[in-house]
């Protein structure tokens, strides 16, 4: 009653057709132990009123790795995007959704992959043949929260959530999956305006001139960046130099 009160006063004509479109996307509601119990529209998912109350929702966010020369792959959210409109972020992030029966798959997070292999068709046309399901490696769930006075809060969820962050305007379980994968790219200009694949030192580069230019980065991407990925992408490359090929650790 109260989420649809806050729904209903919350209008988006003024927002791009489409993107205001898939806000009514269907998220899968979970408790703080990532249990789902529930569904609700990706727009009163996303509103502070929600979130204050605790309303959660489960999340992905995938990295892809070029085999090559194991360096990753970045898009530039397009102009319409109703959130964090062109800003740099990782390769793709979104929803599972309530809506499919095998986005809501649990047993080794089949559900979060599916949704993955489908939104990095969506967004970046990379076609689902490129990114099956059982190439997708998980790592390990991060919990976003967005604290109720804009600042960032102090970690105090339970010991599934040991790595707690907190980013605004969000409350969500983030599944980090890798992929290393040749892809063929084909933006779709109302998701991403730009893309490019990057090593370390350049995504070092990227991060100091922000500010400066048009660099800017979604915060979850910074936060993930800063206490995860660069130790992770060591990994990465230590082992492809070990045995030639390009793997994720598996957390
Ligand atoms: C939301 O991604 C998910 C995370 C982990 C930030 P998004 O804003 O790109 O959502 P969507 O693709 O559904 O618009
Ligand atoms: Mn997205």
């Amino acid at each position: 009653q109260a989420a649809k009160a806050a729904l209903a006063s919350i209008d988006l004509s003024n927002y791009d057709p489409e993107q205001s479109r898939l806000m009514d996307e269907r998220c899968i509601l979970v408790d703080e132990e990532d249990n789902a119990i529930g569904a609700v529209d990706k727009k009163t998912c996303h509103l502070m009123e929600n979130i204050n109350k605790g309303l959660l929702h489960r999340a992905f966010s995938v990295f892809i790795f070029r085999p090559s020369d194991g360096k990753l792959l970045l898009q530039q959210r397009a102009a319409e995007k109703i959130t964090f409109p062109d800003m740099w972020t990782n390769t793709c992030c979104s929803h599972p959704l309530d809506d499919f029966d095998v986005e809501k798959v649990v047993e080794n997070q089949l559900g979060v992959k599916a949704a993955a292999s489908r939104k990095l068709e969506h967004e970046l046309g990379i076609p689902q043949s490129q990114t099956p399901i059982d190439a997708f490696q998980y790592l390990t769930r991060i919990h976003y929260l967005a604290p109720s006075n804009g600042m960032w809060g102090e970690h105090e969820g339970s010991s599934l959530f040991a790595n707690a962050l907190r980013i605004l305007i969000d409350h969500k379980v983030d599944y980090i999956l890798f992929l290393t994968a040749d892809v063929t790219v084909v933006p779709n200009t109302n998701e991403i305006q730009a893309h490019k694949y990057v090593n370390k030192a350049e995504l070092q580069a990227m991060f100091q001139e922000e500010g400066k230019g048009s660099n800017l980065f979604t915060p979850w991407f910074k936060l993930i960046a800063r206490d995860f990925l660069f130790g992770w992408w060591d990994e990465l490359y230590r082992r492809r130099s070990s045995e030639g090929k390009v793997v994720a650790k598996s957390l």
